[in-house]
């Protein structure tokens, strides 16, 4: 072994800093890891939290979280893919092992937790000029390769285009798992999600998935209304010109809404979730709000109204067993994935990818590598 990989990758090398792209050394998969030739690496808004220090990461690290590709190598010992596995990469992949997985929440895997942006034994393989580089959600997928845990790595059932089984690696998984799996959305009921990006319109779709009856979209730009129209939502609340709280409540005949969903990451969506939640509405947080913020909630409405608060990481998804659930509602043409992606780049655009989910450009972009 030892033989030590020179691959591109973009690098954040300090907090504020744009994404830097240079040569960086990959070491080969140690036990129970594989290497991956990355095929498309999704952007999404929580990449952005770690670049502006709103979440915390160990640095320098390569971020990327949201990816799929084809195992080129594996490490000793592996059993859970084979060399040519098409995959879809799973930024937390499980331990087996620990309390969390035992249970059946592998989404929330007690190891991974202790170890980050490092690999199981708590090292790194990647490297420059003999400094450690971290890898995002033990992924790291801006960059051309990527050794990751072998539980990490999902294969696909059946064939997707990479750029749209990137999208299973995360904002697909976590959007659609929270409607599904997380808030278990019961037909015919009313629904609201707060934040129509790329996570929010998986959510709406999730919800159209549950037949929920009312799927009322809410965002402050009209363009991300407009589009979530086209992934199931029957209604749309600009939070730009009006109080999303009373219009939703307008909207479900002053009741509230039966779930409600956040899908950006504040405070103050957090609390707009659960005031438009009715009698005994459900509110999934699905966005972290920047580090040290605090939401406050009336602590008698709460209880008048029987309300029920809860986050929802990843989903609540069990990466093996339902991404490739995932990909049977993708290839029965039950999940719309071919106009969720509107923009591809290459990873030298890495930063004006960013720079376009800052503008608030409509629908998900994806890197895509050859
Ligand atoms: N009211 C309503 N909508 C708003 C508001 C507001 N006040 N402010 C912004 N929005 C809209 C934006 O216009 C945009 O349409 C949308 O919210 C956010 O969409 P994107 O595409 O920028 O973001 P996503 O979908 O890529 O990511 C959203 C997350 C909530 C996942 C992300 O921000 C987050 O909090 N990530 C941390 C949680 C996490 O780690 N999850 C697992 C990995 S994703
Ligand atoms: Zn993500």
């Amino acid at each position: 072994g030892g033989n030590i990989l020179k691959v591109k990758a973009a690098v954040l090398w300090e907090v504020g800093q744009p994404l830097d792209i240079c040569e960086v050394d990959l070491d080969e998969p140690k036990v129970g890891e594989v290497l991956v030739k990355v095929g498309s690496a999704g952007i999404c808004r929580s990449d952005r939290h770690f670049m502006h220090g709103d979440a915390p990461i160990a640095i320098p690290v390569v971020l990327g979280h949201e990816g799929a590709g084809t195992v080129v190598q594996t490490g000793p010992g592996v059993t859970l893919a084979q060399e040519g596995d098409q995959v879809i990469l799973s930024f937390v992949p499980a331990c087996g092992r620990c309390r969390s997985c035992l249970e059946g929440h592998s989404n929330l895997c007690d190891l991974h937790g202790a170890t980050g942006a490092n690999m199981f034994d708590g090292t790194t393989r990647l490297h420059a000029d003999g400094k450690d580089i971290h890898h995002m959600g033990k992924v790291a997928c801006f960059a051309e390769y990527a050794v990751i845990p072998e539980t990490g790595v999902v294969p696909m059932t059946s064939p997707v285009p990479m750029d749209k089984a990137a999208m299973i690696g995360c904002s697909v998984t976590t959007g659609v798992g929270a409607a599904l799996y997380s808030a278990e959305i019961k037909a015919g009921s009313t629904v609201a999600v707060i934040g129509c990006g790329g996570v929010g319109l998986n959510v709406i779709m999730g919800a159209a998935l549950a037949s929920a009856g009312q799927i009322i979209a809410v965002d402050i730009r009209e363009a991300q209304l407009e589009f979530a129209m086209r992934f199931g939502a029957t209604h749309t609340v600009n939070a730009a010109d009006q109080d999303p709280v009373r219009q939703v409540r307008e909207l479900t005949g002053g009741r509230g809404a039966d779930y409600t969903f956040e899908v950006f990451g504040s405070a103050d969506t957090t609390k707009a979730a659960y005031d438009m939640a009715g009698k005994r509405g459900v509110v999934t947080v699905v966005g972290i709000a920047p580090w040290g913020q605090e939401a406050s909630i009336n602590a008698v409405d709460l209880v008048r109204n029987e309300k029920t608060l809860r986050g929802s990481y990843y989903g609540s998804a069990r990466s093996r067993t339902d991404m490739p659930v995932m990909v049977d509602l993708y290839q029965s043409g039950k999940l719309n994935l071919d106009d969720l992606v509107v923009r591809h780049y290459t990873l030298d655009q890495v930063n004006e990818a960013y720079a376009d989910l800052d503008r608030g450009e409509i629908g998900r972009g994806a890197i895509m590598f050859d």
